[in-house]
């Protein structure tokens, strides 16, 4: 039966499965092509910022942050800060992954994430009190998201993060956002078994790609021959 487990292989791989990477952006050089805006026009924003211990050492990589709470003038903001990805044309199968957190354990910041399609309106996707899961390995204590766009499949779409809803808290991080297709690719035609084939297997499924010379029962384009 060894000539089924050949066919069986080569029919296998007709559906691979491909992944696209449509987006990734994880803060740590130049980001050049995404956009913000301060909806409620306190001059405060999204920016980009590397976190830093009492010694400066440099804490995480890093990251998008917005703030709830000015430091250097102890005031508290109110937030409508909006960080726009560029725009992608989504595969079939696309999910968005990203990190979010509060960055104070003791303080948490409340965000959402938006979508438009082509130059429509935002609708939101999600919003919720970003965590913070604060470990020795992960001291920012930024979390791991995942949300499914398959329902946007095809379309082209801006994804937004929106720090709102919050008030002197800290600020919200952001980081490693990535939009990915996982869709599958079927290749168009895998003869395995066609009329043009040359392929000549004995019965204990050894393949030999012309005629066999010795003498005995094959298997050639799916037939039984004898050779004598
Ligand atoms: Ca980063
Ligand atoms: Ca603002």
């Amino acid at each position: 039966m060894k000539k089924f487990l050949l066919f069986a292989a080569a029919f296998l791989a007709m559906n691979a499965s491909a992944q696209t990477v449509l987006l990734d952006q994880n803060f740590d050089g130049e980001v050049a092509d995404w956009a913000i805006a301060d909806q409620d026009g306190d001059g405060n924003n999204w920016g980009i910022l590397q976190f830093q211990d009492s010694n400066g050492a440099a804490v995480g990589t890093p990251l998008a942050v917005s703030f709830s709470y000015d430091n250097a003038t102890y005031t508290a903001l109110t937030p409508d800060n909006w960080l726009m990805a560029p725009a992608v044309t989504l595969g079939q199968a696309s999910k968005l992954t990203y990190k979010i957190g509060s960055v104070d354990a003791s303080y948490l910041d409340y965000y959402g994430v938006f979508i438009a399609v082509g130059e429509g309106d935002f609708e939101q996707l999600i919003a919720e009190t970003a965590p913070n899961d604060e470990t020795a390995e992960n001291v920012l204590g930024l979390v791991d998201r995942e949300i499914d766009l398959a329902n946007y499949a095809g379309q082209e779409v801006t994804i937004a993060f929106r720090h709102f809803n919050s008030s002197d808290m800290f600020a919200l991080g952001l980081d490693d956002v990535k939009i990915v297709d996982e869709a599958a690719t079927a290749i168009d035609e895998v003869k395995a078994n066609n009329a043009e084939s040359n392929i000549w297997f004995d019965l204990q499924g050894r393949a030999y790609n012309q005629k066999p010379a010795a003498a005995g029962l094959y298997i050639h384009n799916g037939k039984k021959v004898i050779i004598k």
